[in-house]
């Protein structure tokens, strides 16, 4: 009995018709028959604009799977799907990605309660052209895992999210502009008297770095009473040029975040920064840090962003960093819906998937350094791994 509920509720789960697409193909082919539940261009091949033509024309969410190689796109997704490639290191989207055209414009056509739900992981995006984003997101609930988005030359930004939810985890934002890395902004076409209400953006992001950006993260809400929301967390924002917080009508929430750029800017009274604790933020910025266990203008002692392990880029802890161990075993830990009421979430990897805390505590920003010994260990590991290798292929 208790096996048919299970199997009743997993039923329930799965969205009804949901179809896997599994692409074989880089060309940039549309489908030749979008609809007909088969993923083929003309020659037969599962391109990648194919795919993404029969899941917009197939009713409900459906998947994607997207093998090591380079994709040009630009590509219109326009319903609930997961996108999934081989590796950020390995799969790459070259081109703009866009989610929805939904506005604020076209409010009695569009359904903004049934906004859709994207999930992208494990690729790359980079190079979308002249005044284009990476990604462009309208009332989209979006999520993106393990995801680098770079070298995106966008006015406004590398990610546009428009209203909806951004969610970006273990993921790697860098070297977009002249615009930030992640502008979450309101519909600008949503002016009262239009008919339609502000839909004010929420942004998430955990476990990610925000680097060298014209800007890093932009946040623009309504109003006082319908501000936007930004949390970031146990994330690192670096970069040289523009703020790393700028905010409109906007509230950011910091836990466990490195301000490596500490100017923050906020543009008017609705717009507050709350540290929920144990942040950092480099000497001599605007960035005010005021919780008793945050380090204010303390040099961060970070390394350039490179390649430290795992398939997205980061700025590791130098030696003699103030972030390493700052934050004790038993506050490492977030709050993930803002009530205190509910139990705290622990903080359970860095940006590469590693296991946190090591040491005597969690590391403040993106990346855990590894204890000596674990070091140690994987070294090993790796070495006995690839003398096996050797010895097989002998
Ligand atoms: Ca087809
Ligand atoms: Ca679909
Ligand atoms: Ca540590």
């Amino acid at each position: 009995m208790t096996r048919l509920l299970v199997l009743a509720a997993l039923l329930f789960a799965l969205p009804a018709g949901a179809v896997t697409f599994y692409v074989d193909s880089t060309a940039d082919a549309p489908d030749a028959d979008p609809g007909d539940g088969v993923c083929a261009d003309a020659t037969g091949a599962c391109t990648l604009p194919a795919a993404i033509g029969e899941t917009n024309e197939l009713a409900g969410a459906d998947e994607i799977r997207v093998p090591e190689g380079i994709y040009p796109i630009p590509l219109l997704v326009l319903d609930d799907l997961t996108l999934t490639g081989a590796g950020a290191d390995r799969t790459t989207l070259e081109g703009s990605l866009w989610l929805s055209l939904c506005s604020c414009l076209f409010c009695d056509v569009c359904d903004r309660q049934g906004a859709h739900a994207v999930r992208v992981e494990n690729l790359t995006i980079r190079g979308a052209g002249e005044g284009l984003a990476g990604i462009i997101s309208s009332l989209v609930d979006l999520e993106l895992v393990s995801v680098v988005v770079k070298e995106n030359s966008g006015a406004e930004a590398g990610i546009v999210q428009i209203g909806g939810r951004l969610r970006v985890e273990r993921s790697a934002i860098h070297a977009n502009g002249p615009g930030p890395g992640i502008l979450a902004r309101i519909d600008l076409n949503c002016y009262p008297g239009l008919g339609c209400t502000c839909d004010p953006p929420t942004l998430e992001v955990a476990n990610s770095t925000v680097s060298d950006n014209v800007g890093e993260i932009r946040v623009e809400g309504c109003s006082a009473a319908a501000p936007a929301r930004a949390t970031l967390v146990a994330s690192t924002l670096a970069g040289a040029e523009g703020n790393a917080i700028e905010a409109y009508g906007a509230e950011i929430r910091l836990r466990s975040t490195l301000l490596a750029e500490a100017s923050c800017m906020l543009h008017d009274d609705d717009s507050t920064i709350v540290s929920l604790g144990y942040n950092l933020a480099a000497p001599g910025g605007s960035c005010v840090l005021d919780h008793p266990t945050d380090l204010p203008g303390v040099d961060p002692l970070i390394g350039p962003l490179q390649d430290n392990g795992g398939p997205t880029p980061m700025h590791a802890l130098l030696p003699g960093s103030p972030a390493l161990d700052a934050i004790p075993l038993a506050d490492c830990t977030y709050d993930d819906d803002g009530d205190p009421g509910t139990p705290e979430v622990p903080l359970l990897e860095d940006q590469r998937g590693e296991p946190r805390p090591f040491g005597s505590g969690c590391d403040i920003g993106a990346f855990e350094v590894p204890e000596p010994a674990h070091a140690l260990l994987v070294l090993t590991g790796g070495l006995v791994l690839a003398a096996a290798r050797r010895k097989r292929r002998a």
